[in-house]
């Protein structure tokens, strides 16, 4: 299922993050939530690796994140791991770059997760077990129930080059051979045994480094978590789900015609929650129109829905900017037209009573009016909101999450999300994708209801802040984070110089933990003079 390929990795994200900051993501990953590779790869996320001598070394991070990526979207048919990291692939290129595709039928969350490092002790060359039931055991045994996806991460503990093979799984690591770099992989253990695992580097094995790994049947409680994963609707609104430039022409009438809709949809991985939707997706529909335009508006709510919904648009001018007018019974329309006098970004939300809970629930959207003449030409343009979600259960609880008002009361949110989805930007289909050297702008709003956003772009710097989405000022120049409150929104331009991977947040970091995250990926030459490793010349 795609929807579930990348929805957990925010919250390891924000672990790894962290450490990157600090100058260690080569250590153990303390994850509650062990399907690390997104996250990898966001730790992996330095781009110019491409110096000589690099070749031993780039066996860490980099490399696995994108194999075992590769093994994840396989039922997407993605190949995330070129695409994904289009300035890191001086990786994976290596001839062993097929290895993380073995196993076609490997789902991307794996039900058990084993780490080993290798280890030079008094018994010889071998595996420790790290973290979990097998904690400091010698080449622990790996016990899996029969059909469960297995993710093996191999850390190197000792500085000598290794690797680990499940040979009857067809399954192996990449080879590592620093100190501190890891390998991950996954594969499904698709029969019943006993069978060994061992480091095909000659004379390893017989050195010590074997172990077994045993498939048993069915083993009750072992698959608890996974059972009551849940899996609903994509939601996530497409960032590059922009209208054309308004450009250079007279104002005309301008129809538009909405539904609400109630979804059950994705929100984490193996999380589900009912959305309330503008068209089915969060956010509902960038519209976009120029100043002077009449705009009619047609609200249709599904005969499927349990709730009235309405609009108010921010850029009406008139009692309720249009929600006094449109609060629509299931099954039923309204319309309503209004003239957009001024310009600007502005939010449009559903306005029925208990308004912060359809706002919750996903029910905003932005609406552009251009000033006459049009704003200035761009590369690229990217529609992305941010939102809170108040569910029951917390952050990460599997399963269907009920709304819970009272948690919304006490704007707690469990969730904080870009485009509607805890990581959903994170995910390979939705990622933000820019060339160097290329203009990009984002019209960025927020839904809320409650939260102010500190917009951020982790490794970028804004050029240009139309702040508070006044597009009739002078925009702010070179600014670092931009404040956008609920009900507010603005528009931000940039150009990245440096390819890699770079991560859209909101600066109170908190919320990447529940799930504020997106990742914009920049393509291009390396530019050693601006960004590199190493002493300067
Ligand atoms: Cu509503």
């Amino acid at each position: 299922m795609i929807t579930r390929t990348y929805l957990k990795a925010w919250l390891i994200l924000a672990v790894l993050f962290v450490l990157v900051l600090s100058g260690c993501a080569q250590a153990a990953q303390p994850n509650p939530w062990p399907d690390s590779q997104v996250a990898q790869a966001a730790a992996a996320d330095q781009p110019s690796a491409d110096e000589a001598g690099e070749e031993a070394a780039d066996n860490h991070g980099e490399g696995e994140g994108a194999d075992t990526m590769n093994v994840a979207n396989k039922d997407a048919n993605d190949d995330h791991g070129d695409d994904a990291a289009p300035a890191n692939d001086d990786h994976g290129d290596g001839g062993d770059d097929d290895h993380g595709k073995q196993d076609a039928d490997v789902d991307y969350v794996p039900d058990v997760t084993f780490t080993l490092e290798t280890a030079l002790g008094p018994k010889g060359l071998g595996f420790v077990g790290k973290g979990g039931d097998i904690d400091g055991q010698f080449n622990p045994t790996l016990v899996v129930p029969k059909g469960a996806v297995v993710q093996i991460t191999l850390v190197n503990g000792d500085g000598i080059e290794h690797d680990v093979a499940f040979p009857d799984f067809d399954a192996h690591s990449d080879h590592i051979a620093t100190k501190g770099s890891s390998s991950t992989f996954a594969f499904r253990a698709d029969k019943v045994g006993e069978f060994a695992y061992y480091c095909t580097v000659p004379g390893h094995r017989e050195a010590g480094m074997e172990g077994v790994i045993k498939v048993v049947e069915d083993v009750a409680g072992e698959d608890q978590e996974e059972a009551g994963a849940a899996v609903g609707e994509d939601i996530v609104r497409d960032p590059t789900e922009v209208p054309p430039p308004v450009g250079d022409r007279e104002p005309t009438l301008v129809r538009v015609e909405l539904e609400t809709k109630e979804v059950v949809g994705q929100l984490a991985d193996g999380t589900t929650f009912t959305y309330w939707t503008f068209g089915g997706k969060v956010p509902g529909p960038m519209i976009r129109i120029r100043e002077g335009d009449t705009v009619e508006i047609r609200l249709k709510n599904s005969p499927d829905s349990q709730m009235t919904h309405s609009i108010d648009l921010h850029s009406v001018n008139g009692p309720g900017g249009g929600a006094v007018l449109t609060q629509t019974p299931p099954g039923e329309e309204r319309v309503f037209t209004f003239k957009g006098l001024q310009p600007g970004l502005y939010v449009y939300h559903c306005a029925t009573p208990l308004v912060a809970q359809h706002i919750a629930n996903g029910m905003y959207g932005l609406i552009l009016v251009e000033p006459e003449g049009g704003l200035p030409e761009v590369d690229r343009e990217f529609y992305v909101m941010q939102g809170e979600i108040y569910t029951q259960g917390r952050t990460g609880e599997k399963g269907f999450q009920e709304f819970s008002f009272d948690k919304l009361m006490a704007e707690e949110p469990e969730y904080v999300v870009f485009n509607g989805m805890a990581g959903g930007l994170t995910r390979d289909e939705y990622a933000l994708r820019v060339n160097t050297g290329e203009t990009v702008r984002i019209y960025f709003g927020v839904g809320g209801p409650n939260l102010i956003s500190s917009f951020h772009i982790i490794g970028e710097i804004f050029d240009r802040v139309y702040d508070e989405a006044d597009l009739t000022s002078p925009p702010l120049t070179n600014v670092q984070t931009t404040l956008v409150p609920p009900g507010g929104a603005t528009v931000v331009e940039f150009t990245v110089e440096v390819p890699g991977r770079y991560i859209l947040v909101d600066h109170a970091l908190t919320r990447l933990e529940k799930g504020l995250v997106g990742f914009l990926y920049a393509e291009g030459p390396d530019v050693p003079e601006v960004y590199k490793e190493g002493p300067a010349e």
